[in-house]
This record gives C-alpha cells, sequence and structure tokens, in this order.
C-alpha cells in the first residue's frame, strides 16, 4: 500500500510527540499535558494507522495496547546467562561478602553500587539499533519465555531508545514489579467483579507478565526499572555499574534514581539502615538493598560462582515473624528418605503469604525448641524459603500435650512402611525402603524432571504422584517409554496435553552432562557438583568408574561426597536404570575435556589487563578443560600475567607458579 507523504509525516510527529510524553509521565513523572491531551494524539495515530496499515511499526505509541492473544509463550535463549543474586541476612555476612571481595581483588577497600531490591520478577529485554525487539522473563537463567507483547504493554518500558551511542544490539536486565498503589487497585477491582485476590504485589506482577492475552496485562498497571545489562555489540559502555546506569537513564530507560557508589562494608551498612528505615514510605516493595563491586573490570576479575555473581550480594531484609498455633505434626519423606517433621499451623498471613505449614527440621531441632502440638509459636518466613518454627511462646497456666518424638511416632515409614532409622551422627532419621518406598521414588522423578535437572517441563508433582501410583512409572527410566495413551487416562490429563507432555520427555532427551549428572540426585551433588563432574571427567563411563581417592582428588569434593557417589554407582539398581537411560536415547554433547587435552584439569588464574576480554580467555581455557579461579593457592597451575598484574602476580612468585604472559598463554592454547 502507498503511503501519502503528509501521513508518514503526520505519523512520524505523533510517534516523537506520545514517546517523549509517555516518557515523561512514567519515567521522569513530570507530565507536560493532560491525560485527555495524550489521549487525543494517540487517536489520532490510531486512526492513521488503521488507514494505513504499513504505519503501524513495532516501535509505534499504539502498541502497547496489547496485541493477540497468544496459546502459549515461544523460548528465548538469554545472549548471556542471567544470574542471580547470593543473599546476606545479616550485618555480619555483609561484612564476610566485603572481606570475600577485598581478598579476591587484593584491595583494601571496594567501592560498590547500591541499589534497593525490589520484590518482583526478573526480565531481559532487547533493543536492536534501539529498537526494543524482545523481551524474556528469567526462566532459568539460560532460557526465558518471550513475553514480549506483554513488557511492550508496560508504560515505562521505552519502545525505542533516544539519545546518541545506542549500541547496535543491547540486552537490558531489570525487575518489572506493580506498586501498593497498582496492586490495590488491581485487587479492588478483582474483588468488585468477584474475581481471586493476589496474595501479594510479587504474585500479581508475575501473573500479570505471563498473561497469554497482552490485552489483559495492558490493563495492570506493571512498572519496570532496570538494574544492569547483559550481552552488548556495536557500543561502548561506561567503566562502572553506577556510569552504565546514568547511560542507560540518558537513553530513557527508567533506573532507580536513588542507586548510590558507597565506600566498604560501612558505607554499605549505611545505606541498607537508611532504606530499612524508609521502607515503609516507598511506593513499592522491596526485600532488601543489593550491593554490586561498581568497577566492572573489578567484577570480571571476580567472576561467578554456579548461578551466583561473587561481586554482588542482597542485604536481606530480616524475615517476618508472626504467632500462631500448632494444630497437628505431620512427616514428610524426602529423596533420600529423610523424614522432615512438618508442623501443621492455624493459617496466619506472614510476609505477604498465608502459611498453613511451617518445616520442623529434624528431631534435633524440635528437642531444642521444645515443639509440641497445641503449642503457640512464631513462625518465620524469609523471601522464597519455606517458612519454619522458630520457637514456643510460653502460655502460662496451659496444659502442654506431650513432648514430641519422631521415632515414637514414626518407627516405620509413613509411605512405605519399611524400618526408620537414624544414624549416630546424624540428626535425621530416615526410611530403609529406599526405592521400595513410593516416597522416595516419587521425590527422585520430581526431582529428575525439575527445571535445573532434565527439564521436562509440564511433569509437575500431580503428575508424578499419579503415574507412581498407577504403577506407569517405577523409576526415571520409565519415562521415556511414556505412551500418550497411557498418559491420557490419568485424572486431568486431555489428550493434547498428554501429547504435549510425552513431546516434553522426547524433547528433554538432548541435554547436557551436566544437567543428567545433577538429575540422577546422588546425595550432596547439587548443581555445582554436578558442573564440577561434569568438566573433571567430560562423559559419564569415566565417572561411573571412579573411585573414592580419584575423586577426592578433585577441589571441591570432599571425602563424604566422593563416598556418596561411589555407593550409588555401585548400586546395582542404579546402573539398570542409567542403562535404561541411555538405552531410550539420553544424550549430551561431548563438549567435555578432550581426552589428550593437556590443559585438561589444569588451574589457571587471569591477573592484569589482557588484550582479550577476560571471559573469552576464560572460555577458551575451560573449553579445554581448564579451570579458571579467582586467587593463587597452591592447587594453582599456572597464572596468566596481563600488564600491572596485581598482588596475585606477587603471590605466584611467592608459590613458585608458572607464569604465562599473553602471548605464551595464547601459544599454550593453540598446542593444546
Ligand atoms: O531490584 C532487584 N530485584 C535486583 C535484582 C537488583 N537491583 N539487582 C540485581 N542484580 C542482579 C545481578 C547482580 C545478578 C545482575 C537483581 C538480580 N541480579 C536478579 N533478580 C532476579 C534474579 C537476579
Amino acid at each position: 500500500m502507498k503511503v501519502p507523504a503528509a501521513a508518514r509525516n503526520r505519523a512520524r510527529e505523533l510517534h516523537a510527540q506520545l514517546h517523549e510524553h509517555n516518557y515523561r509521565y512514567y519515567v521522569l513523572d513530570e507530565p507536560l499535558i493532560s491525560d485527555a491531551e495524550y489521549d487525543d494524539l494517540l487517536r489520532e495515530l490510531q486512526d492513521l494507522e488503521e488507514t494505513y496499515p504499513p504505519l503501524t511499526t513495532p516501535d509505534s505509541p499504539t502498541q502497547r495496547v496489547g496485541a493477540e492473544p497468544v496459546k502459549a509463550f515461544g523460548e528465548v535463549r538469554h545472549a548471556l546467562r542471567m544470574l542471580s543474586l547470593d543473599n546476606a541476612f545479616s550485618d555480619d555476612e555483609l561484612a564476610d561478602f566485603d572481606r570475600r571481595v577485598q581478598a579476591a581483588l587484593g584491595r583494601a577497600q571496594v567501592d560498590y553500587a547500591a541499589e534497593p531490591k525490589l520484590d518482583g520478577l526478573a526480565v531481559s529485554l532487547l533493543y536492536e539499533s534501539g529498537v526494543l525487539v524482545r523481551a524474556a522473563t528469567r526462566g532459568d537463567g539460560s532460557t526465558g519465555e518471550d513475553v514480549t507483547q506483554n513488557v511492550r504493554t508496560i508504560a515505562s518500558v521505552p519502545l525505542k531508545l533516544e539519545g546518541s551511542g545506542v549500541p547496535d544490539s543491547l540486552e537490558v536486565r531489570g525487575e518489572v514489579y506493580l506498586s501498593h498503589a497498582g496492586f490495590h487497585e488491581l485487587n479492588r477491582q478483582a474483588g468488585a467483579q468477584g474475581q481471586k485476590l493476589f496474595v501479594n504485589p510479587r504474585n500479581a506482577a508475575a501473573g500479570s507478565l505471563r498473561q497469554l492475552d497482552p490485552a489483559i496485562t495492558a490493563r495492570r498497571p506493571l512498572e519496570m526499572y532496570c538494574y544492569g545489562v547483559g550481552k552488548v555489540t556495536g557500543g561502548k559502555l561506561p567503566g562502572t555499574h553506577s556510569g552504565v546506569m546514568a547511560q542507560l537513564a540518558g537513553w530513557r530507560l527508567r533506573v532507580y534514581d536513588d542507586i548510590r557508589v558507597v565506600h566498604g562494608y560501612s558505607g554499605c551498612r549505611a545505606y541498607y539502615r537508611h532504606y530499612e528505615k524508609i521502607r515503609g514510605d516507598l511506593p513499592f516493595e522491596i526485600d532488601g538493598v543489593v550491593f554490586k563491586v561498581d568497577r566492572l573490570d573489578l567484577q570480571d576479575e571476580l567472576g561467578h560462582v554456579a548461578r551466583a555473581p561473587r561481586w554482588a550480594i542482597a542485604r536481606k531484609f530480616p524475615a517476618q515473624e508472626c504467632e500462631t498455633r500448632v494444630l497437628g505434626i505431620d512427616v514428610q519423606v524426602g529423596r533420600t528418605g529423610a523424614l522432615t517433621p512438618v508442623a501443621r499451623l492455624e493459617p496466619v498471613f506472614v510476609g505477604g503469604v498465608t502459611v498453613t505449614n511451617a518445616t520442623l527440621h529434624n528431631q534435633d531441632e524440635i528437642d531444642r525448641k521444645d515443639v509440641r502440638v497445641g503449642d503457640t509459636v512464631i513462625v518465620r518466613r524469609a523471601g522464597d524459603v519455606i517458612p519454619e518454627v522458630v520457637r514456643v511462646v510460653p502460655k502460662r497456666g496451659r496444659r502442654r500435650g506431650p513432648a514430641y518424638n519422631i521415632l515414637a511416632t514414626h518407627p516405620v515409614c509413613p509411605v512405605c512402611g519399611s524400618h526408620v532409622h537414624k544414624a549416630a551422627d546424624e540428626a535425621v532419621v530416615r526410611c530403609s525402603g529406599g526405592l521400595f518406598c513410593a516416597a522416595q521414588r516419587k521425590q527422585a522423578i520430581k526431582h529428575f524432571a525439575s527445571r535445573r535437572a532434565m527439564d521436562i517441563e509440564g511433569l509437575g508433582d500431580k503428575l508424578v504422584e499419579q503415574l507412581v501410583d498407577r504403577e506407569l512409572v517405577n523409576d526415571v527410566g520409565d519415562l521415556y517409554t511414556l505412551s500418550v495413551d497411557a498418559v491420557a487416562g490419568l485424572e486431568r490429563m486431555a489428550e493434547k496435553s498428554a501429547a504435549n507432555l510425552v513431546a516434553a520427555i522426547e524433547a528433554s532427551r538432548q541435554t547436557t552432562l551436566e544437567r543428567f549428572i545433577h538429575a540422577l540426585g546422588m546425595r550432596e551433588v547439587g548443581e555445582s557438583t554436578a558442573q564440577i563432574l561434569a568438566r573433571e571427567f567430560g562423559d559419564l563411563a569415566p565417572l561411573m568408574a571412579a573411585d573414592v581417592e580419584s575423586l577426592q582428588a578433585i577441589h571441591d569434593i570432599g571425602p563424604v561426597v566422593a563416598q556418596y557417589i561411589v555407593d550409588f554407582f555401585a548400586e546395582a539398581h542404579n546402573r539398570g536404570v542409567i542403562d535404561k537411560l541411555l538405552g531410550s536415547g539420553i544424550r549430551w554433547p561431548r563438549t567435555g575435556r578432550p581426552a589428550g587435552s593437556k590443559l585438561a584439569g589444569k588451574t589457571f588464574v587471569l591477573t592484569g589487563t589482557l588484550s582479550v576480554p577476560r571471559n573469552e580467555l576464560k572460555a577458551r581455557l575451560q573449553a579445554l578443560g581448564a579451570k579458571v579461579t579467582g586467587s593463587v593457592s597452591k592447587n594453582t597451575d599456572y597464572v596468566v600475567a596481563g600488564d600491572n598484574p596485581g598482588s596475585k602476580y606477587d603471590r605466584a612468585v611467592e608459590l613458585g607458579i608458572e607464569i604465562l604472559d599473553e602471548a605464551s598463554c595464547m601459544a599454550l592454547l593453540e598446542k593444546s
């Protein structure tokens, strides 16, 4: 269709004006025109676009009203992983963090950028040539859901960046949230329409962003603040976090206006104290404050462990506590057979949700706190962690029930009837039923399917319960032979969802070695240990053949874990399940260390300024099976020293560790 030049020009003018007014209203909070005037301009643009559809571009201000509903969200791989944050729950833990950072960097004082920690959900925005082209939830950090159409409706998210020096491609990270006012308004409307109320702003924000119909999201007053960047290409950013944030604001992204650079631990503590005091006056919920090493080169030097950077920490506000009564004590059986006592409570509203259960951890804890049925107790809830019973509130003159003893109430497993036993050196009581115990089998399968393991979408707790109860699945190996017909016979399972589940199981066959090792659910082998094992052994067969000595020789693997691993693979049943899994076509890319690589298992430390990006060098070394760590110790094999190396260089000399300059490191890489 041919669009007259006059219409095109007018549309361009309206774009510019509407973007400007939107920015002034939602980001700067300084509107220039009335709502009615804004609506008039928007309507004029809508009319133009209706007459001349080619004028409807993705960055048009009309695109905020909500596009067509979708059936399901697509998947988006983040160009750079979205890390999570470590927590500090006390001043001591914050001081420890600062000490660790100082020690790793060999510096007496470190500057931190400080900002409030919003309680919403993390998203990643992708701007190509300054235009918002995609938005995704954090998901598991590597892959999230495509929520572009929904994010476009958030008025404080610019559809187009303005200003000079906008990179060709820019990933921006931030938190989407609802203000207190937005939350109450939303619940007022829901109540008026007889709908279910949201329990807290965070859940309401998450639910609003994950609406399949963007028109619904558009009616939810979501907001966003940016807190970082991911991958950036074709452009330069300042060298500090605070500088990057100021630059983002310069391009019209919404950034919190009290991000401060503070000095050392005492500066962090003062900022925290301030926010502790004013938290109730803020228009939105925060659950703590975040500190990030301000200099990006120092962030790089510190790197990250497992899922969280070493250069950032969230100082969380203390958990919220509440009084309630213990109605009973139940027992849950976990994946490793541990019997966990759980207090059934009179429902209480604490920390934004209604709590009906709280963990009592184990018998030692029950004894220490002397918790009994009928007692009035203090319950604590912090963030996403399971609520716990903190202590009993003494009530004078009230007769108490008998002391609780898990071995007396549960001489046998409540699920399978096997005997329970308590090892002398352990606090927990375990069911001896092993895989005979349906509870343990169910937990093992839930763990196997979980997001950080095999990531089988749609295989939730309820389904696992049914699959095991109906003996369709006895162990994880059986998952891969499930038929659509068998699944469709389950409760609340339509043909379509059954097909989806079988497809998701199918898709999980292509995995990574570390996910697979994690999924096996060996005791004490979590995500991070699985990662180490995958890197050290490169494949499953050598890991299965390893003895306690060779496992213990690995940095970070202690004697207890080494023994658990050996015991696991020695078990004939486990080997059988693994055979079944591999036989059903589970596979992973052989990125593991090439058998002959000279660098396999060697530990490197990088220091000083290098001409290649530190992350790139690190990745190349890791690809050859080497480990790259942050500090020099006697376990270090090589120190790669760039220009102006710091204390790590001195330490390497002191310990007599081989020092490579950049050129010889490159030569070594080439050879390997
Ligand atoms: O306000 C927040 N919720 C917030 C979250 C913040 N101010 N900063 C954050 N910084 C990070 C790193 C350091 C990993 C870039 C974060 C988060 N992460 C985060 N939020 C959810 C997962 C991770």
